[in-house]
């Protein structure tokens, strides 16, 4: 379904060209009261100060968003469209929280909130997280809310430099330690961010637009995965060849399923016809989940499931 043919409504007004790293021109629409088709919707989340705004203007070459050293100068939402490769992306900037009067854990809090409304209203997020400060509680908090709301997510590991640039003496220019390891630092955030193991991570630093094109192709890749169709045929043959018996689920939450077939998109939803009317062991979910994703992949997705018991009387 993804076309992008369609003549986009203000493209014949003179488009500002800006170029970006690696793959050309970067067409930026005025995006207020314009109506785009199929365009995806990108939350940008996360904690006061972390780069959201200045991530906007990297991805979208402006300097629209109020980029600021004091933690929340956002304030109203910014949402800006982006055309690329015939698609629409609309990057909706969370509104940063004022400082001024407020403690550092109210203004934390208040982006946890603002981070919750902002994925309301979009297909994918990005979640923002400072390098040099590591995976924060509120970082945790926000991207639980991420994974829950069936939204697609791709971490982003921001302000990398401060990682990574060293001095003559080959130590960090940021604090005089040895540069970061990519799979080190990865992993580690992995292992703060468990329930987030099928979003993509990418290192970024959006001061100086690096990483950005990686950005565009990731969510371009999540947006069409979060609407692949399986048909009922497939999840049946693939059913077939799952061995139940690895799942680490005790015996008496064990359930039969005869056929499974996904219900919807968007986040992918998978319907399970059981013998027995149950809750899904939460073992037995992952299994199944980690099982799908090796066969149909579903990346930056969350994987729902549903539970249909065939004879809701045999328990
Ligand atoms: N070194 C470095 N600094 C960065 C980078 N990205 C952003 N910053 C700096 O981090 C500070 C905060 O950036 P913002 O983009 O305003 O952060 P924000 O997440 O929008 O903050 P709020 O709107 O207040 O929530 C600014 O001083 C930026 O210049 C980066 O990639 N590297
Ligand atoms: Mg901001």
């Amino acid at each position: 379904m993804d076309g992008g043919g369609d003549p986009l409504p203000g493209a014949q007004t003179p488009p500002d060209e800006v170029t970006s790293e690696t793959t050309g021109p970067v067409r930026r629409l005025r995006s207020h009261g314009e109506h785009i088709a199929r365009e995806t919707k990108i939350a940008i989340i996360g904690r006061p100060n972390v780069g959201k705004s200045t991530l906007l203007n990297a991805l979208t070459g402006s300097d629209r968003a109020i980029v600021s050293p004091i933690a929340g100068t956002t304030r109203d939402a910014v949402d800006e469209v982006v055309e690329r490769d015939g698609h629409a992306f609309r990057f909706i900037d969370t509104a940063g929280i004022r400082r001024k009067g407020k403690t550092k854990l109210l203004a934390e809090k208040l982006s946890v909130i603002m981070s919750r409304k902002h994925l309301e209203a979009a297909d994918v997020s990005l979640l923002v997280i400072d390098a040099a400060e590591g995976v924060a509680a509120a970082d945790a908090n926000i991207g639980g809310y991420a994974h829950e709301s069936g939204r697609s997510v791709i971490i982003i590991v921001n302000k990398w430099d401060l990682m990574t640039k060293v001095g003559p003496d080959g130590m960090r220019l940021f604090d005089g330690k040895p540069p970061a390891d990519k799979k080190i630092y990865e992993q580690q955030v992995r292992d703060s961010l468990k329930y987030l193991e099928y979003a993509p991570l990418l290192f970024v630093t959006a001061s100086e637009s690096k990483g950005i094109a990686e950005v565009f192709k990731k969510v371009e890749l999540v947006s069409r995965e979060r609407r692949k169709r399986v048909s009922t045929g497939e999840m049946n043959r693939f059913l077939d060849k799952i061995d139940f018996q690895r799942a680490s689920v005790p015996m008496n939450r064990r359930v039969k399923i005869y056929y499974m077939t996904q219900a919807a998109v968007a986040p992918p939803t998978f319907v399970l016809f059981t013998d027995r009317d149950v809750k899904l062991h939460f073992s037995y979910e992952r299994f199944l989940a980690n099982e799908i994703r090796d066969t149909f992949k579903f990346i930056g997705s969350p994987i729902w499931f549903k539970v249909k018991a065939r004879n809701k009387k045999k328990k």
